[in-house]
């Protein structure tokens, strides 16, 4: 008898779940599809189906590096997600983390992303909750949303507010034009009255586009822009800026002195921080708010600045961070420094991250802000959302899952097309710069 439930347990060992944690599951992962459309830019979704005809979205898009995570799901992780249990999302990203030997990456990390969210899709349906409930229910009403206001000079700066505002937005990023230099990433095309935000377009290309940049110029520029927009729209409106990696940490920690007497909501990505060091210099110079982080996949990435309470606010994307799960030990960890969430929310960011988002936003008690750019109308047809925006605050909705559908049928009629960000030289000798 005993012999006979040790083969058992051996042969359950051997079976395509190929692990012995815990009961014999219910339900198996069937089948994992690496969906690519581009309504309007390009997102890759990855739809888990389990034996039970449950089936789960995650979003692995990584901007201007679309097919390598198509090419990693593919030819590396579906085929390992084939027999598993749905329900063990933990043990999942374990095994596709730990077990893969090559840890992290933005690549690796995307298709992680893509597992964890549909998988935690899959458990809200199971069990006929949103995700949010799975995640310890609501610490608030809604998620404070931030947009995307811009233009290229002052009078189309206070226009593009003005429109966000009357959209019931209650936090802007201000980002303008620098005297002297053409265009500046960030600052969309000029709004008129009344109108909608142009979304910030894909730039379809075979080859980046090539921009010019001049740090002292920016320098220059910035706080007086500051100025004008706390005397045109008041002291209480919380104002964000994004300077994208541009700046050195003394140049920084200068920006961060100038723009003090505007007390901004965030400062992001003053300087590139792969050197987390860097930050110090900053931190130890200005009392502005920092956020950084868009770039990052892991805990490794925000080690020292999280511990040394270097940063304000974790900018990472659900999408790029390893998923719900990923993002969340990260979050539980800046907790413990008093260190908020400003997740990651631009266009390239398909609808399905912006959920998984959502639901995290309203379950973490250290949620800061939330970025809302606004996806375009075929974006939403062929992604259709549950979320709402409401007077500034998004909510996730509270269909079992993330509650978003996708459109197989639409989709198939947006063919992927290479599309790059673009770089910056210097406009003085053309030397390629930091992002
Ligand atoms: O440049 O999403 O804060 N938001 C941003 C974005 C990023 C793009 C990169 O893919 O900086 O506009
Ligand atoms: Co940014």
């Amino acid at each position: 008898m005993q012999l006979y439930s040790l083969c058992f347990i051996l042969d359950r060992a051997g079976s395509s779940s190929g692990h012995r944690t815990g009961r014999d599951p219910v339900s198996i992962i069937e089948r994992a599809e690496v969906l690519v459309t581009s309504p309007g830019r390009n997102f890759v979704t990855l739809r888990i189906t389990t034996s039970d005809g449950v089936t789960g979205l995650g979003d692995a898009t990584l901007n201007g590096r679309e097919l390598s995570v198509v090419a990693y799901l593919q030819e590396h992780v579906v085929p390992l997600l084939i027999g598993r249990d749905p329900q063990k999302i933990e043990d999942t990203w374990q095994y596709l983390y730990r077990g893969a030997y090559w840890r992290r990456g933005p690549v690796t990390m995307a298709a992680i992303s893509a597992v964890d969210i549909a998988l935690w899709d899959i458990k809200g349906k199971i069990t006929g909750q949103p995700v949010y409930q799975l995640l310890g229910g609501a610490t608030r009403v809604g998620a404070l949303a931030y947009a995307h206001a811009s233009g290229s000079d002052l009078p189309s700066l206070f226009t593009s507010i003005r429109n966000h505002l009357d959209q019931g937005f209650r936090a802007i990023r201000v980002q303008t034009g620098v005297p002297g230099l053409g265009q500046v990433y960030g600052v969309g095309t000029n709004q008129k009255v009344g109108e909608k935000y142009d979304y910030e377009p894909a730039k379809r290309s075979t080859v980046p586009l090539e921009e010019e940049w001049d740090s002292a110029a920016y320098l220059q520029h910035i706080p007086a822009v500051f100025e004008a927009v706390r005397e045109e729209f008041g002291w209480s409106l919380p104002l964000l800026h994004d300077a994208h990696h541009r700046l050195t940490p003394n140049e920084a920690a200068s920006l961060g002195k100038s723009l003090e007497p505007y007390r901004l909501f965030w400062l992001e990505d003053c300087t590139p921080a792969e050197n987390q060091e860097a930050l110090r210099r900053v931190r130890s110079q200005t009392t502005t708010p920092l956020a950084i982080g868009e770039v990052f996949n892991s805990v490794f990435d925000y080690q020292t600045l999280i511990t040394e309470q270097l940063i304000d606010y974790v900018r990472s994307a659900v999408t790029h961070t390893g998923g719900i799960s990923g993002l969340k030990k990260i979050m539980d960890f800046a907790a413990i420094y008093q260190i908020k969430s400003g997740f990651h929310g631009p266009t390239d960011i398909s609808p399905v991250g912006q959920a998984a988002a959502l639901h995290l936003d309203l379950a973490i008690h250290n949620f800061g802000i939330q970025e809302y750019m606004q996806h375009s109308a075929p974006t939403l047809e062929v992604f259709q959302t549950s979320y709402t925006f409401e007077n500034g605050l998004l909510h996730p909705g509270d269909n079992p899952g993330l509650g978003v559908e996708y459109d197989d049928a639409l989709a198939g009629t947006f063919e992927y097309q290479p599309a790059y960000l673009p770089v910056n030289r210097l406009a003085l000798d053309g030397t390629l710069h930091d992002w």
